[in-house]
């Protein structure tokens, strides 16, 4: 068994050093992807699989944030991770996108363009275009949005500039509807299995302990796989969040084949009469064509024990990406069939932009959106609770 399931190491090692292959079809598209390229290294640089650092007991695992609900053990908030410290969870419903988004660099572009008064003019068209190219909304997506507004001012539809906003509003809101579709737990898939997939340090661990939250406090039972075997931190990372939420979590410890503790973990589910397994998965750049086999490899052997499974292949894109995310959802959609997405790190210094390149390019279902690093910012994503948050207030909820 161990031999069928052997892991592509040096794969791993090169592809930290990997280059990206994305995709472009203009100069600026291609600027647009170098400039997110550097933003994905940046992002996976932290958190890379080194096996020369994989030994060492439990170093730089990012614990999880305490929950609202503080365990007894929780620690006292000074004792608390400091990032956790610094940042409350948002307040709940729309005023916690506006609250974490408004940084977004898609709200400062367009905050600051409606804010200046603008006349109701091509000019104004222009900058409404660079504010979206500029937020990695894409050159596709932009295009579509302006034209359409374009063709509409000409039509002398709107009044003024307010009339103009809300035009725009209903069309970004009309943009992100199709894709805004949550997660559904099959009550009759038992276990309803979910595997998350995506590049270093994306979030994927993170949002697996948010969700363990979120279904035990749904009254889920649920089990957890530690499939990431690169490295011991990211396995005990996840059993971190596994006590902290009372749940199991089923690993083999550090090289371990990852589609053996994935058919482990299904076998163990059934046994225990689980509804929700959700295996974690080592971070991958989406350019390593070994790495991206193994998933597929992971399909095929919870394929075999349950011919529904994985029944969510949920893949975790960090939101300060930019550009490059769509070549990465498209690699990784080629191998493993992708179902739904996570967006993160949508409060930090994301751009925001790139939800709608996603769904635009793509139509694959938006699960949730990541607004923070407590298991209450995983939001299950919300079109106009986004597009809100990113708009000028007058145009808001
Ligand atoms: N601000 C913010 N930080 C987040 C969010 N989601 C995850 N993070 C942080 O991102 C960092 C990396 O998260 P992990 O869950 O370890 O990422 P990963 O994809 O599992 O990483 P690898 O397993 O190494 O590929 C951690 O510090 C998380 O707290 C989010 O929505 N907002
Ligand atoms: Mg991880």
């Amino acid at each position: 068994m161990v031999s069928f399931f052997r892991r592509w190491k040096s794969d791993a090692d090169t592809a930290r050093q990997g280059s990206d292959d994305a995709t472009t079809s203009s100069a600026a598209e291609a600027i647009e992807a170098a400039r997110a390229l550097g933003a994905a290294a940046e992002a996976a640089a932290p958190v890379a699989n080194d096996p020369g650092t994989a030994d060492v007991a439990d170093a730089g695992v990012p614990k999880p944030p305490p929950m609202s609900e503080p365990l007894p053990s929780t620690p006292l908030p000074e004792q608390a991770p400091a990032s956790t410290q610094e940042k409350p969870p948002a307040p709940p419903g729309k005023p916690g996108w506006r609250d974490r988004l408004k940084g977004s660099g898609i709200a400062r572009g367009l905050g600051g363009l409606f804010s200046r008064n603008p006349r109701l003019d091509d000019d104004l068209l222009d900058e409404i275009e660079t504010a979206l190219l500029t937020a990695d909304v894409g050159i596709s997506a932009t295009t579509a949005l302006v034209e359409s507004l374009r063709g509409r001012m000409k039509a002398r539809e709107f009044a003024d500039v307010p009339a103009l906003r809300n035009a725009l509003r209903a069309d970004l809101v009309a943009m992100l509807e199709p894709v805004a579709r949550p997660l559904a737990i099959d009550p009759a898939a038992r276990p309803f299995v979910i595997l998350t997939v995506g590049v270093n340090g994306v979030g994927k661990t993170t949002t697996i302990g948010k969700l363990a939250k979120r279904y035990k406090d749904e009254g889920h039972a649920l089990m957890l796989a530690a499939g990431d075997t690169f490295r011991a931190a990211a396995v005990a990372q996840l059993q971190a969040w596994g006590e902290r939420n009372g749940v199991a979590v089923i690993a083999q410890g550090q090289d371990a084949d990852a589609a053996s503790v994935a058919f482990d973990a299904l076998q163990a589910a059934r046994a225990r009469g689980i509804d929700v397994l959700i295996a974690d998965t080592a971070g991958r750049l989406h350019t390593q064509q070994g790495l991206m086999a193994e998933l597929a490899k992971i399909k095929r052997v919870l394929g075999k024990l349950d011919g529904g499974a994985p029944h969510e292949v949920l893949m975790v894109i960090d939101g300060t990406t930019g550009q490059n995310a769509l070549s990465q959802l498209r690699h990784f959609h080629a191998a493993a069939g992708v179902t739904g997405l996570v967006v993160t790190k949508l409060d930090g210094t994301a751009k925001g932009g790139v939800v709608f390149a996603l769904a635009r390019e793509f139509g694959i279902p938006i699960r949730f959106a990541g607004i923070g690093e407590r298991p209450e910012d995983l939001r299950v994503f919300d079109a106009e609770a986004f597009v809100d948050a990113l708009l000028p207030e007058a145009l808001g909820a």
